[in-house]
């Protein structure tokens, strides 16, 4: 199906060398290809535990549809012909943290990178360039070519994020990996997992276990919800780290809070615990800022949680705080910054925490107005979810049977046309860390109502946070994303067939 009229003219197919997504930095081909066969064998220095679990990856990710044996190897020194050679590389440093470079040859594919999530990400794009059926997870027909060129490639942007709404409905770890995979082969390297609102509290702190017993009891229209044990919450941290993914965890504040306040009378004012909640209204609740108990439960939570997270990040939620006087609020953040600070973390906050005073070390995730700039002006980074471009919860078109509207409809191509640097004044280049696209979950049960709000526009969210704002272009892309249609039913992924895509 195309929605071209037919005199609009366009890029074709031919014009597309190959659908890699998110687009590489710079792509040489050279017309040759690569056949995978029953020989090829994937090798690295097996002294290094972290490249060995590379090769194993690949390996395990070309195995199920070609039926190959894929040995992961010890490399010595030469390319074996037909072998596939990944390895750390220090000789091209400007690939910096995430880049990496790709040659291949009629003989053999060599994947360098000075880091290894840049080999990581090199992986992705061999997947990619593999015909779409390789994702099958049963065999399949060949021929298993690679195009012959080479490919430099490194991120824009530090921050490639997805945010997930476990709190308004739940979902289990099983869902999370498989989300997390999905991130992986797109190059997204942060999972923000909203793990606490009005409606649910979704992990176990120990010193205050009835707010995942009481708080994490339901979920909006009153279902069980349910919340993670911390032994959970770190195995998923644990299966994200092993794809390059850090894991933000977020506890939301002082308001979107009425599920620890229906778990705990003392932390409210009246020392009445508040009914639970299973509605979708917003900005009703608030801790009770002028008690000491307060800050002793925040304390806990954030020590706890930092315990078991890796990553440098702690997010304290902070918006639509409209249950708060302004004062107090910026006082509460302020305090809340030194106790996130105290367990070595960076505060994360939404962008109304712009209004506080924020340590340089602070990021700020805008959403919906130019409050961010306040942050900026005080030398803190941005994240941009703007949530007219990138907020997966809002409806493709008024026809979308799930999802909210009220930052308007937004199709594949409103996802994916903008760019982070041009969107608001005052926020530029050098103020974002990155972009990161929430999806919000109010009206979202299962997995396949995330996966189809997710995809595809998430995989737009994707490139504008890794390619080059230079050659990023929709009339291009959207055909590279048409190609992507057997890749995503190939992994089982049910997604949005929007009538503006030329799907294959
Ligand atoms: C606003 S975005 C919220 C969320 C809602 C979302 C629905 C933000 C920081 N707060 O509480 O779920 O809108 O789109």
């Amino acid at each position: 199906m195309s929605a071209y009229p037919a005199e609009t003219p366009s890029p074709t197919r031919a014009t597309v060398p190959f659908s890699v997504i998110p687009k590489p930095a710079e792509v040489n081909l050279s017309g040759g290809t690569f056949p995978l066969t029953e020989r090829t064998q994937v090798l690295v220095n097996p002294a290094d535990p972290e490249l060995l679990a590379i090769g194993q990856y690949l390996a395990d990710h070309l195995r199920p549809a070609t039926g190959y044996p894929f040995p992961v190897q010890a490399a010595t020194g030469a390319l074996p012909e037909g072998s596939i050679l990944l390895t750390l590389s220090d000789s091209d440093p400007s690939l910096g943290e995430e880049g990496y470079e790709l040659a291949i040859t009629p003989n053999g594919v060599r994947l360098s990178a000075p880091h290894p999530a840049g080999l990581f990400w090199g992986v992705q794009t061999i997947r990619q360039l593999l015909p779409p059926s390789i994702e099958s997870s049963a065999p399949q027909d060949g021929p298993w070519t690679l195009p012959t060129g080479s490919i430099r490639d490194w991120p824009r942007f530090a921050w490639r994020g997805m945010m997930l709404d476990v709190s308004r409905h739940f979902f289990g770890p099983q869902v999370i990996k498989h989300l997390i995979d999905l991130l992986a082969y797109y190059k997204m390297n942060r999972l923000h997992l909203h793990l606490s609102d009005d409606q649910g509290w979704r992990i176990m702190i120990h010193s205050w276990p009835d707010l995942a017993r009481i708080g994490g009891s339901t979920q909006v229209g009153g279902g069980p919800g349910g919340y993670y044990s911390q032994e959970e919450y770190a195995d998923i941290v644990a299966y994200a780290q092993n794809r390059y993914i850090t894991v933000v965890p977020e506890i939301d504040m002082p308001g979107h809070t009425n599920a620890a306040l229906a778990s705990y009378a003392e932390l409210n004012c009246d020392g009445v615990a508040r009914p639970l909640y299973t509605g979708t209204e917003v900005g009703f609740s608030s801790l009770c800022l002028d008690k000491e108990i307060t800050y002793r439960f925040v304390d806990d939570v954030v020590r706890e949680i930092a315990a078991r997270t890796p990553g440098p990040y702690f997010h304290i939620g902070g918006d639509e705080a409209m249950a708060t006087p302004q004062s107090d609020y910026i006082a509460f953040i302020e305090r809340v910054q030194g106790i996130v600070q105290s367990y070595g973390k960076q505060m994360i906050g939404w962008e109304e925490i712009g209004q506080a005073k924020l340590l340089p070390t602070s990021i700020v995730q805008l959403w919906h107005s130019a409050v961010a700039r306040e942050a900026v002006r005080q030398g803190a980074r941005v994240i941009m979810s703007p949530a007219t471009r990138a907020y997966l919860d809002m409806k493709y078109t008024p026809e979308t049977p799930l999802g909210l509207h009220w930052a308007g409809y937004i199709e594949v191509k409103d996802a994916y046309d903008w760019d982070p640097a041009t969107l608001v004044e005052g926020i530029g280049e050098s103020d974002i860390l990155g972009v990161e696209a929430p999806l919000w979950t109010e009206t979202i049960q299962t997995v396949a109502d995330m996966e189809w709000m997710a995809f595809p526009r998430l995989i737009g969210i994707a490139e504008i946070g890794w390619s080059p704002a230079v050659g990023r272009d929709w009339e291009e892309y959207h055909l590279r994303l048409g190609r992507h249609s057997p890749r995503l039913a190939a992994m089982g992924v049910n997604f949005y067939r929007s009538p503006q895509v030329p799907w294959e």
